[in-house]
């Protein structure tokens, strides 16, 4: 695909754990996020990851689907972020304050193409994502070698890393026998 010169790529987080009045369950609202995002002038969708049913983190105790897309667009990230903030508005979702509550969509930007970011509101890469296998398994099927600016690992091996049972922890003292 042949792309302008001030082209970003990002790579967005999509989560939902409540059912869409029209769409219906969290699964079909991705589906249609996934969908609407394509539809946005000016964004242009490069990867679509599977979608993922997961465990809820934090106080909800809805269960989630996640999923992963690549978006290539000029805009700057504080932009992006407001168009994908009005995207989740017009999925409904209200904010009422309280961190971490059940939603109709969510829509978080993990990485861009332009390494670290800090702005106010908005942190690039996403400071969970490398502990969150509902972010890494779908984000690592479509971008597997894409590496976090600040770790230098790829998706892949953060996923890995995930997933790989911890060494047991050391003995507190050695015996004493031979
Ligand atoms: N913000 C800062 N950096 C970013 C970024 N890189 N992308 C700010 C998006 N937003 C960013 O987010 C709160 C504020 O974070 C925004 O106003 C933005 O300025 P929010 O979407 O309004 O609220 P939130 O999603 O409740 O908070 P937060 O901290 O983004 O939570 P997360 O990390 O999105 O986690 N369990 C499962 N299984 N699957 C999930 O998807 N998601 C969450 C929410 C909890 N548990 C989950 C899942
Ligand atoms: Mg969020």
């Amino acid at each position: 695909m042949a792309l302008a010169g001030d082209d970003r790529t990002y790579l967005v987080g999509l989560g939902s754990n409540v059912r869409h009045f029209r769409f219906g369950a969290p699964a079909e609202v991705l589906r249609a996020a996934v969908h609407a995002l394509a539809q946005e002038p000016g964004i242009t969708l490069v990867a679509a990851s599977p979608i993922v049913a997961s465990a809820p983190l934090g106080p909800s105790r809805r269960r989630y689907a996640n999923a992963a897309a690549i978006v290539e667009t000029a805009l700057e990230p504080p932009a992006l972020l407001a168009r994908l903030q009005s995207m989740e508005a017009r999925f409904g979702r209200r904010r009422r304050g309280q961190r971490w509550r059940a939603r109709v969509l969510d829509l978080d930007i993990i990485l861009w193409s332009g390494g670290p970011w800090a702005s106010p509101g908005l942190v690039i890469p996403h400071p969970a994502f490398r502990h969150r296998a509902f972010v890494l398994a779908p984000a690592a099927a479509i971008a597997p070698t894409w590496r976090d600016p600040l770790s230098g690992l790829s998706l892949r091996q953060l996923r890995a890393r995930l997933a790989r049972p911890r060494p047991p922890a050391p003995l507190a003292r050695p015996s004493a026998r031979g």
